[in-house]
C-alpha cells in the first residue's frame, strides 16, 4: 500500500511496473524515472589481515594502529556467530587542541568479513560519542541479525573525542564540536572506502549508514550533508534536533522540580514529582482510552495521533482529592507535567520542541532515565558545554545546578549563538542543514528507513512525524518514493518497553536500495521468554512471549482485522490513520 500512487500520465505503465519501479516524479512535478542502483557482488579479502597495515600506510591523515585476524565464532550477535573477519584499528587527523591542550583524534574501527558483501556500512554511535564501539552494525533490541553477520564492512567511530578525557568537556574545542557534529562521518567516509578497495580489490559497491539516536541523527545529518556518498540510510530515533530535544528536557526538569516532594537537585529526588505508580496510572488512562481505537484491546496503542484527540489528561486521570498514593496525579502535578507532553516553549510560551504523544509505554522501565537523570546528568552537559555559546563550567562541574536554575530562554539564544572561537552554532553543526530537503537523496536512487518508539521520552515520534511531512512536501509528495518511517507502538528509547521492537530493517532497506522492492509492513515480535536476541522483562506477562506485529509505514497504522489470533501480525493490516496527530492536537507546533 505504500507504493507509489499512480499519476495520470503515467498512470496504467506506473500500475504495471510498481512492484519493482521505485518513483516517476521529480519535486519541480516532472515526471522522471529515479536510477535504480545495482545491487553490489561480493567479494573476498585479498591476502591475510596482518598484511594489511603494511598497504594502508599511505592513507592520507590515518594511522592504522593495529590490524588482527577475528576467528569465525569470538563475536556473536542475535544468537548467530559472526563470520571471521580483518580488525583493522586506527585513528584520523591527531592533534594538539589549541583550545585545552588535549590531544584529540578521529579513532575509529573496522570490521572486514573474509567473505565480504560488497557493501559498506558506516554505524553511527549514540550519546555524546567518545567510544569507538564495536562495529557490529547492530541495531534496536535484541536484534535479528546485524550487517557484520550479513557479509558488510562495518565502520564505528568515536566521532573525534573520547569520554575518558572528561566527558563532555570536549566541547571546550570548537574542532572536536565540529567533528562530533558531522566533519568526522566527512573525514571517515573516504578514507574507509580506500581501506575497502585495498582490502578487497574494489571499492564498496554500495554504501550504508545506519544508527540510532545520536546515530539515528548522525544517519540524517549524511542524508543531508554527505549524500554523493551512501545509497542507504537506516536512522533509528533520530535525534536530528538534538540540541532542541536536549533543551527540552531541560525544560521538563525544571517543571517537575515545581512538583518533587524531595531535593530536586539529586535522586531520586527529581522523580518524586511522578513516581512510577503515578506514570503506570497515566499508562492505564491512556490505554482505557486508546487502546480499542484500533480495533484489539491488546496493551498497543496503533492509533496514536486519534488517540492525542481522545485523551485528556486533566479528565482522563483521576486527580488526587488527598494525599498522593499513586493511583492519581495531583492538580499541581497535572500542570506542571502537561506542558512536558505538549510540548516546550520558551517563557512567553512559544514552542521550541515537538509535542510528546501520550502512549501505552510512559510507565515504561527506561522512561525514568531520560525524564529524570538525564537532564541533570546528560543534557546539561550536552547543552551546557558541548553545545551552547559560549560554554559553561558550571555545567561541567554542577550539571544538576545547571539544569534546575538556567533560564530556559537564554539557553535557546545559546544554541543559536556563534562567537569568534565557535564560529558555528549547535544548531548548525548538530543538525541537517535544511533538513526536509531529502532531494540529493532521492535523486540518486538512494533510500531512507526510519523507525521510532511512540513511546520515546527523549526525541519525539511527532517531531520525526513532521519531518516526514516536510520531507514529503520538498519532494513535489513523493516520499513514498524514497523514505519510510515506522513509528514502533509502545516502546521507548531505541528499544524496550511493553511492545514488540524485534525487527530486520537491514534486509528490506537492501532490498530497497538494490532490488527496486519498496517495503510495506515489517514483521517486529516481542521479545518475551526464550527470545534468543534479549530478553525484554518489560513484555506484558498477558501477551505471547513471542507476539507479532506489523510496524506499519506513516501514515499508516495497524488495525486488526476483526478476526484471528491477536498475537500475530497477520490478524492485522496496516490502513489509513485517522486525522494527523497536529490536526487534532493542533497546539501551533508546526511553526516553521
Ligand atoms: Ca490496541
Amino acid at each position: 500500500m505504500k507504493n507509489p500512487i499512480p499519476r495520470p500520465a503515467v498512470g496504467a505503465l506506473l500500475l504495471l511496473s510498481m512492484a519493482v519501479s521505485p518513483a516517476f516524479a521529480d519535486g519541480g512535478g516532472h515526471h522522471m524515472r529515479l536510477p535504480r542502483l545495482n545491487p553490489a557482488t561480493p567479494a573476498a579479502l585479498i591476502g591475510s589481515c596482518e598484511a594489511l597495515a603494511a598497504q594502508l600506510t599511505a592513507l592520507p591523515n590515518t594511522a592504522i594502529t593495529a590490524t588482527g585476524t577475528v576467528a569465525a565464532g569470538a563475536l556473536s550477535q542475535a544468537g548467530q556467530p559472526v563470520p571471521a573477519h580483518c580488525l583493522v584499528s586506527g585513528k584520523m587527523f591527531e592533534r594538539v587542541s589549541p583550545a585545552d591542550g588535549k590531544t584529540y583524534a578521529i579513532g575509529f574501527e573496522m570490521r572486514l568479513p573474509v567473505a565480504w558483501n560488497g557493501r559498506f556500512w558506516h554505524q553511527g554511535n549514540g550519546g555524546i560519542d567518545g567510544s569507538v564501539v564495536t562495529a557490529t552494525g547492530a541495531l534496536g533490541g535484541g536484534p535479528l541479525t546485524s550487517a557484520l553477520l550479513q557479509g558488510f564492512a562495518v565502520l564505528s567511530s568515536n566521532a573525534g573525542h573520547t569520554l575518558a578525557q572528561g566527558g563532555p568537556a570536549f566541547g571546550l574545542d570548537p574542532q572536536a564540536r565540529l567533528d562530533y557534529g558531522y566533519q568526522a562521518v566527512g573525514k571517515l567516509t573516504p578514507m574507509a572506502k580506500q581501506v575497502i578497495a585495498t582490502a578487497y580489490g574494489k571499492g564498496p559497491d554500495r554504501s550504508y549508514f545506519a544508527g540510532c539516536s545520536n546515530g539515528g541523527r548522525h544517519t540524517l545529518v549524511t542524508a543531508a550533508r554527505y549524500a554523493d556518498e551512501y545509497d542507504g540510510y537506516l536512522a533509528g530515533a533520530p535525534g536530528f534536533n538534538l540540541p532542541l530535544a536536549a533543551l527540552a528536557n531541560i525544560f521538563g526538569a525544571q517543571r517537575y522540580a515545581t512538583v518533587a516532594t524531595a531535593d530536586p537537585s539529586s535522586p531520586p529526588g527529581l522523580e518524586t514529582a511522578f513516581t512510577a505508580a503515578e506514570r503506570k496510572t497515566l499508562a492505564a488512562a491512556v490505554l482505557n482510552r486508546c487502546d480499542a481505537l484500533d480495533g484489539a484491546v491488546d496493551g498497543l496503542i496503533q492509533d496514536t495521533r486519534v488517540c492525542q484527540k481522545r485523551f485528556d489528561l486533566m479528565r482522563d486521570v483521576p486527580t488526587c482529592t488527598g494525599a498522593r498514593d499513586g493511583t492519581c496525579l495531583s492538580q499541581a502535578q497535572k500542570i506542571a507535567i502537561e506542558p512536558i507532553f505538549s510540548g516546550a516553549t520558551t517563557s512567553n510560551g512559544e514552542p521550541f520542541y515537538a509535542p510528546f504523544p501520550y502512549d501505552s509505554g510512559i510507565g515504561g522501565g527506561g522512561i525514568p532515565f531520560w525524564e529524570f537523570t538525564a537532564p541533570l546528568a546528560l543534557d546539561s552537559g550536552a547543552v551546557g558545554v558541548i553545545f551552547k555559546v559560549p560554554p559553561s563550567l558550571q555545567a561541567l562541574t554542577n550539571g544538576p545546578t545547571f539544569s534546575l536554575t538556567s533560564n530556559i530562554d537564554t539557553l535557546l539564544a545559546e544554541l543559536h549563538a556563534t562567537n569568534a572561537t565557535f564560529v558555528e552554532s549547535a544548531l548548525s553543526f548538530m543538525t541537517p542543514p535544511d533538513a526536509t530537503d531529502m532531494n540529493a537523496v532521492r535523486r540518486r536512487g538512494a533510500k531512507i528507513m526510519v523507525y521510532q518508539g511512540v513511546s520515546d521520552p527523549i526525541f519525539s515520534i511527532a517531531d520525526t512525524e513532521k519531518w516526514f511531512r516536510g520531507v514529503d512536501r520538498r519532494s513535489g509528495n513523493d516520499a513514498d518514493a524514497f523514505v519510510r518511517l515506522y513509528p514502533v507502538p509502545g516502546m521507548g528509547h531505541c528499544s524496550g518497553g511493553p511492545t514488540a521492537d524485534q525487527a530486520d530493517f537491514i534486509t528490506p532497506l537492501v532490498n530497497w536500495v538494490e532490488r527496486g522492492q519498496a517495503p510495506g509492513a515489517i514483521v517486529a515480535t516481542a521479545r518475551g521468554a526464550g527470545n534468543a536476541g534479549g530478553v525484554n522483562l518489560e513484555v506484558p506477562a498477558d501477551w505471547a512471549p513471542d507476539r507479532t506485529r506489523p510496524l506499519c509505514p506513516y501514515p499508516s497504522v495497524a488495525r486488526y482485522n476483526g478476526r484471528g489470533d491477536v498475537e500475530r501480525a497477520g490478524s492485522f493490516s496496516c490502513r489509513p490513520a485517522g486525522p494527523s496527530f497536529e490536526h487534532g492536537h493542533d497546539k501551533g507546533h508546526d511553526r516553521h
